[in-house]
C-alpha cells in the first residue's frame, strides 16, 4: 500500500529512473522520510514535510533550495566537491515540491552516496569532523542575507516563547503527568534567568542575527566511511538565528554518551573531550565569521540548547504528546530527563570547559 503511494509520489518528480523499493529512515521526530532505491544510481530521499508543524511549507522549501544553491556555488568556486550539498529535484511541472491529494507536501533529494550518519558519537574524530562541518556551514552562509529567509517556525529557539508554552502546558496537564514531571518542573522554574542570557544578548543587538541551521544534531551530518565529514543535511529549519543555536544543538548530541531518549540515566554523561574536539573543528572552519562576544558565549549556547530540548520535551509530555512522534507513554518525559541529566553532567565539568 505504502509502496504504491510512494512510487506514485516519486514519479511526480523529474528524474529518469524507476522506483524499486523504499526503506523508512525513522530517526526524525517530525517528518516522514524514505530512502528510495531505483534501478540505477543515484538513489533518492523522499520526504513528506509535516505541515501540522511547518505552516509555510512552500516557504520552507524555498529557504532550503536557496541555501543549497548558495552553498553549491561556493563549493564550486572553491574547487570543492559540489556533490556534497543537498540537491532538490523539481517536479515534472517545474515546482520544488509536490502537493499530493491529501494535502501532503513532498520533496525529493538526491541521496549522497557512500554516506553514513551517527546517532551517537563514539570517536573524538567524529566530534572534530562534525565541528568542521557545522562551522563551515556557518562560514559559507555568512554572506547570505538572512532577512530573505522565511521564519519557518517563528520563535523556534526563543527561550521566552518556550517558557510561555511550558506555562500553558502546566495549566492543562493531567494530575498524573504533573506529578511525574514535578522535579523537572521545579528545575525549569529555577533556571529561568540563566536560560535567558543569550536571548537578552540577542535582543540587545550584541549578538548578530545570521543564517543558522537550527537542527544541528549529529544525525544531521553525513560522514564518509573513514569518518570524514561530507555534508550537512535536514535544512528544513534553516532561518535567521544566532551562532549559539547551531553550536549548542550539535554539542547536545555529540557530547551525550547515550542516545537522546536513553532511559538509564547512568549512561547519560557529558563527554568533555568531545566538546573540545568539536569546538576545535568548529572554530577552525568558522574562522573570522565569529566575533569575540559570540565566541565567549559558546558554552552558554551548549547549555541553552540542551535546556531548550529539555523544556520542549517536558512541555510536550505535559500536553499529552501532541508534537513529537513517541513510541510509548513516557517517551517525552524520558527524553526530557535525559537532557536534564546531560546538563547536570556538563555543569559538573564546567570549570574544565
Ligand atoms: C526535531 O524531526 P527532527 O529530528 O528533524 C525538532 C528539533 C529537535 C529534534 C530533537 C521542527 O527534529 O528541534 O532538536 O527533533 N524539529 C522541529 O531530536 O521541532
Ligand atoms: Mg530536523
Amino acid at each position: 500500500m505504502l509502496t504504491k503511494k510512494l512510487k506514485k509520489v516519486f514519479e511526480q518528480f523529474d528524474q529518469s529512473s524507476n522506483f524499486q523499493s523504499y526503506k523508512e529512515l525513522a530517526s526524525g521526530h517530525i517528518n516522514d522520510t524514505y530512502f528510495i532505491e531505483t534501478d540505477e544510481s543515484p538513489f533518492y530521499v523522499l520526504q513528506r514535510i509535516n505541515h501540522g508543524v511547518f505552516h509555510d511549507v512552500p516557504g520552507l522549501i524555498e529557504n532550503k533550495v536557496a541555501v543549497s544553491d548558495h552553498l553549491r556555488k561556493k563549493l564550486i568556486s572553491q574547487g570543492k566537491n559540489a556533490n556534497n550539498v543537498l540537491s532538490f529535484i523539481k517536479t515534472k511541472t517545474g515546482a520544488s515540491y509536490y502537493k499530493g491529494d491529501e494535502g501532503n507536501y513532498w520533496n525529493l533529494m538526491v541521496f549522497i552516496e557512500n554516506s553514513v550518519t551517527h546517532e551517537i558519537v563514539t570517536a573524538e574524530e567524529i566530534a572534530f569532523e562534525g565541528g568542521k562541518l557545522f562551522g563551515e556551514f556557518l562560514e559559507m552562509t555568512n554572506d547570505f542575507d538572512a532577512s530573505t529567509l522565511c521564519e519557518v517556525i517563528p520563535k523556534f529557539h526563543d527561550m521566552s516563547f518556550r517558557y510561555s508554552q511550558f506555562y500553558d502546558s502546566l495549566k492543562q496537564a493531567s494530575d498524573e503527568r504533573l506529578l511525574k514531571a514535578s522535579v523537572y518542573i521545579d528545575l525549569v522554574n529555577q533556571m529561568k534567568e540563566e536560560m535567558h542570557i543569550l536571548q537578552n544578548l540577542k535582543e540587545s543587538g550584541a549578538i548578530k542575527i545570521r543564517v543558522t541551521h537550527n537542527d544541528t544534531k549529529i544525525s544531521n551530518a553525513l560522514f564518509d566511511k573513514n569518518n570524514k565529514g561530507l555534508c550537512v543535511i535536514d535544512t528544513d529549519t534553516v532561518m535567521p538565528g544566532i551562532v549559539h543555536y547551531d553550536f549548542g544543538d550539535a554539542i547536545r548530541t555529540i557530547c551525550n554518551t547515550a542516545a537522546e531518549d536513553e532511559k538509564n540515566l547512568d549512561l547519560v554523561k557529558f563527554n568533555s573531550a568531545f566538546y573540545k574536539a568539536y569546538k576545535k573543528g568548529f572554530l577552525e572552519k568558522i574562522g573570522t565569521a565569529i566575533s569575540e562576544i559570540e565566541s565567549k558565549y559558546l558554552i552558554t549556547g551548549a547549555k541553552s540548547m540542551i535546556f531548550i530540548m529539555a523544556i520542549r520535551f517536558l512541555t510536550d509530555f505535559l500536553n499529552g504528546d501532541i508534537y513529537y512522534k513517541t513510541s510509548y507513554g513516557e517517551h517525552n518525559l524520558d527524553r526530557s530527563k535525559n537532557q536534564f541529566k546531560l546538563l547536570e553532567s556538563l555543569n559538573n565539568q564546567i570549570s574544565e570547559l
